[in-house]
């Protein structure tokens, strides 16, 4: 599955290594671990990062975004990381490259990419990543070991969420063999500043159930501007104080922005996917996000969980 992928990073000189906006730990994670893997397999090439800062992954090591101009994609190869849709990919200029790689492990929309290394059995790209080190043979140090490990325990929710499987642990394994540090990576991940603390409880006291006990925030666009952080910090960062509640298994958090209501959606068992997709949006069977016109877009998304609960068609 990776010697295309080997064969093109091979051939070419500069390498640019993209993934999407609003990085996560995977996306993060993902990008530094690849950038070191391939500078230290092949010294003599250059390894350029680029996209968005790093935001709450700033501790990763490697995660420096490099400034780079337009003439650096003459002749190299641009590896998308952790994307489903070219559209979420950040730092468009990856167009100008003279080919185009993308590795992930979202459900598969479409192919925009001359080689695609897509698995939706992943738990997570960083995992994949580890896979092509070891699969190809490659040297692995310390530091991308890290950065690799890092994207898979955020994206598997620690080991916990249903795409972790025998081979999640078997590339996790692998990993630790460099013997990093674990305890400030959970340190890093798992600690927070006394205001989101405060913030999540607010967002569990507005948390809303439907007949059918699918859980649910609404955000309006005038309170949202009163919290002071971004609508990634709400939308996302907001969206599981409703999981682990007994009984409720879908959950969805409508924020509302200046033109448009953010949406993100999770189930313990029930294909949400079919849902975002709808509305334009995706991600996983189990956790997806899209971006709705308005309030009346939302209520009607929060009926169609509600008959997908009345069905009762799990996954
Ligand atoms: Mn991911």
């Amino acid at each position: 599955m990776f010697n295309e992928l080997l064969n093109e990073i091979k051939k070419h000189d500069t390498i640019i290594i993209h993934r999407h906006y609003n990085p996560d730990g995977d996306a993060i994670g993902s990008q530094a671990g690849l950038k070191y893997l391939i500078k230290e397999n092949f010294p003599d090439k250059t390894v350029y990062a680029v996209g968005d800062p790093a935001g709450r992954y700033a501790f990763i090591e490697g995660c420096n975004i490099d400034d780079i101009p337009d003439a650096a994609y003459s002749g190299a190869l641009a590896i998308l990381l952790d994307s489903s849709a070219k559209e979420l990919i950040s730092d468009d200029r990856y167009v100008l490259a003279e080919k185009t790689a993308r590795i992930d492990h979202h459900m598969f929309i479409g192919k925009f990419c001359d080689v695609e290394v897509v698995d939706s059995t992943a738990e997570s790209c960083a995992g994949l990543i580890a896979l092509f080190a070891k699969e190809c043979g490659l040297k692995l140090s310390k530091r991308s070991a890290k950065a690799l490990f890092t994207g898979m325990v955020t994206d598997s929710g620690r080991f916990r969420y249903d795409s972790t499987n025998s081979r999640t642990f078997m590339i996790a394994s692998y990993l630790m063999e460099q013997q990093f540090d674990t305890k400030d990576i959970y340190a890093n991940l798992y600690s927070d500043d006394l205001k989101m603390v405060r913030l999540r409880a607010t967002f569990t006291l507005k948390a809303e159930f439907t007949e059918k006990n699918v859980g649910y925030i609404y955000t309006d666009y005038e309170e949202f501007k009163t919290y002071g952080v971004s609508s990634f910090t709400i939308s996302r960062g907001m969206v599981n104080v409703m999981a682990e509640i007994k009984g409720v298994d879908i959950w969805v958090n409508f924020t509302e922005t200046e033109d448009s209501v953010l949406c993100e959606l999770r189930s313990t068992k029930y294909n949400i996917n079919q849902i975002a997709v709808k509305y334009g949006g995706g991600g996983h069977l189990l956790a997806s996000g899209a971006t709705l016109k308005n309030k009346e877009e939302a209520l009607s998304m929060l009926e169609d969980l509600n008959n997908l609960v009345e069905r009762g068609e799990t996954v």
